[in-house]
Order: C-alpha cells, then structure tokens, then sequence
C-alpha cells in the first residue's frame, strides 16, 4: 500500500484517503478499532494481530484492558508502523446512549496519545462501523472533525477505508464538511 494514499481528503492537504490495508501502511502510527479487552478479535482488530505477530498479544495481556473512548499504545512489531494505537469506540445502539460523544472520545485520545509520542504520521481505520455497527456516514464526520481539531500536531491524518464503498462515504462526508 505504500504510496497508494489516494491525495487530500478536500477539507486540507493534511488529511488524506487510502483504500485498503491498514496494516501494509508505512506511518509512525496506526489505529486499531480495538474491544476493552484489548486481546484481539475480528475486523481490523484482528488483522493488525496477525500482522503484528504473537507479541502483541503477550503485551496487551498485561495492559489490563482499555475503557471505551480511552487509547492505550503499544510497538507496532512486525507492522511497518512503529507504534499501535488500540482504541475502543462505542457499539451502535441506536444513537440515544452517548454514542457520538464515546467515538468522538475514542478518536481525540487516539490522537492525544499519538502527539505524546511524537507520531507525525497516523492513520485511523473507521472505527466501531463494522462489527459494532456504527453509521458509517455519521461516524466519518466524527472522524473527519476530530482530525481538522487535531491536525495542527501532525503531519499526515491518514483515513484508511477498507473499500472504494467506504471511502465513497468518507468522501461524502467531506464534502458536507466544506459547507
Ligand atoms: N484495514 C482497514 N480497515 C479494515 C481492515 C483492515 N485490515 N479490516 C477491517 N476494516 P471492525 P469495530 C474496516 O469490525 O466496528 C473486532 O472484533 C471494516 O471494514 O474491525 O470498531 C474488535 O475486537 C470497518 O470499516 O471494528 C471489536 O470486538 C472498520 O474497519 C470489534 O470488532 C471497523 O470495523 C470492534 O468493532
């Protein structure tokens, strides 16, 4: 996937859309749509384990878990990137249960933790829109605010879509934006 990044999101030259892996991006940070256990599972979750091989696992035993809407980092392993932020966005249960605020939480500490380290490269799956089922449109305008909020730390905002039909909607998004 490297150089695939696919230009400028349109709300500024920082934030940027790419179409596929997460795993194959050559960033100082990636972010994992992770659960509180913070053992692994599907989706995202799961491919950034098998990527980042058993280690992973053996350090986020002993990390205790991660509450919804916090960040916990680890070394990225065999990723390319260097660091994993593991977050943990809300599951979609109609949208009257804070949702908006836990996903909007899950992407400002993913971004807090990442400028602690120095990260100027970081790249964000569409957190909680697979497996927890979040309205993909909705929670890519809360993706696409959080990283104009932040983007003055970075270097690179990297939304990685896993298909054209994601990035479709993350592009939809910003144009909603820009009016
Ligand atoms: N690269 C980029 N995006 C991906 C990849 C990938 N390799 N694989 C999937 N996606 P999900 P959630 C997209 O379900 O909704 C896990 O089991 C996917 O198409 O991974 O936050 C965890 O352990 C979707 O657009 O995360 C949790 O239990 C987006 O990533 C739970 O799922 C998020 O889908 C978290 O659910």
């Amino acid at each position: 996937m490297k150089g695939s990044v696919s230009g400028t999101t349109g709300v500024c030259e920082k934030l940027q859309l790419c179409t596929g892996d997460i795993t194959r991006l050559e960033v100082d940070a990636i972010v994992n749509a992770a659960n509180s256990s913070l053992l692994g599972g599907g989706g995202v979750d799961g491919a950034i384990h098998r990527a980042a091989g058993p280690k992973l696992l053996e350090l986020t035993r002993s990390l205790g878990g991660c509450p919804v809407g916090e960040a916990r980092i680890t070394p990225g392993f065999d990723l390319p990137a260097r660091w994993i932020i593991h977050t943990v966005g809300p599951v979609w249960r109609g949208g009257a249960h804070g949702e908006a605020n836990q996903l909007r939480r899950a992407y400002d500490s993913s971004f807090i933790l990442a400028r602690e380290r120095g990260v100027k490269r970081i790249a964000f799956p569409a957190i909680s829109t697979g497996a927890y089922g979040y309205p993909l449109p909705e929670a890519a305008h809360i993706a696409i605010d959080a990283g104009v909020k932040h983007r003055k730390d970075f270097e690179t905002i990297i939304y990685c879509c896993f298909s054209e039909a994601v990035a479709a909607v993350y592009r939809a998004a910003v144009e909603d934006y820009n009016q």
